[in-house]
């Protein structure tokens, strides 16, 4: 009987073109032992939570960086909470979330309230992105060897 490895949903919002922080984000998680779903860019919010209905996810990690983050992140934390309870993973927040540079303490607490598990931004995000996935621990399932 082996566990089977976590799996990551890797999204970003509907405005967002960039790609190369979801393809970093993916080698960041798969060097870590993750399975990795990468929805691309400009996701729609409708596939991520069809995915996360779909399949058998640990963590949604969503990654932003063209500065429309704090507008359009509640409307798809929105969605991810109308997702069933059993398929409903914690939710990861990072990039450049606004045009600002800076995120604030009380703009963290909001995400926070609306359900994300930790936002990561700076220069320092992903090292401690890679601390949080350390102390995580998933649910692991057994399969047959
Ligand atoms: C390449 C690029 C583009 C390309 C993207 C091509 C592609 N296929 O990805 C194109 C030309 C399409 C583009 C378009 C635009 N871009 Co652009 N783009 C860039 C650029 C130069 C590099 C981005 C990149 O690929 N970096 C490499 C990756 C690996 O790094 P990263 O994205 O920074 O991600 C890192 C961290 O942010 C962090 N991270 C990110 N997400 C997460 C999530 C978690 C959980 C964690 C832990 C860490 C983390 O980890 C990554 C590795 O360190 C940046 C400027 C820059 N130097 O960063 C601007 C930049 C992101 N773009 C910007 C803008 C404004 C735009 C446009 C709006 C421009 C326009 N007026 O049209 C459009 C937006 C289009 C859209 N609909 O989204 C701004 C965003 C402003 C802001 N957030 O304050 C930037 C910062 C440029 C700037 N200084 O103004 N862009």
């Amino acid at each position: 009987m082996n566990p089977r490895p976590p799996v990551a949903v890797i999204t970003t919002i509907s405005s967002d073109a960039h790609t190369w922080n979801l393809v970093y984000l993916q080698l960041v998680l798969e060097e870590r032992g993750w399975q990795v779903i990468n929805l691309g860019s400009c996701t729609p919010v409708a596939l991520v939570a069809d995915t996360l209905t779909a399949a058998d996810v640990d963590l949604l990690v969503v990654s932003t960086v063209n500065g429309h983050g704090l507008l359009e992140v509640p409307s798809l934390l929105d969605a991810v909470s109308r997702v069933p309870v059993r398929a409903r993973p914690p939710v990861v927040l990072g990039g450049k979330l606004n045009t600002r540079g800076e995120i604030t303490v009380d703009e963290v607490r909001r995400l926070r309230d609306l359900g994300v598990d930790d936002v990561f931004v700076g220069e320092r995000a992903v090292d401690v992105f890679s601390s949080y996935l350390s102390g995580f621990t998933a649910p692991l399932t057994a399969t047959a060897a």
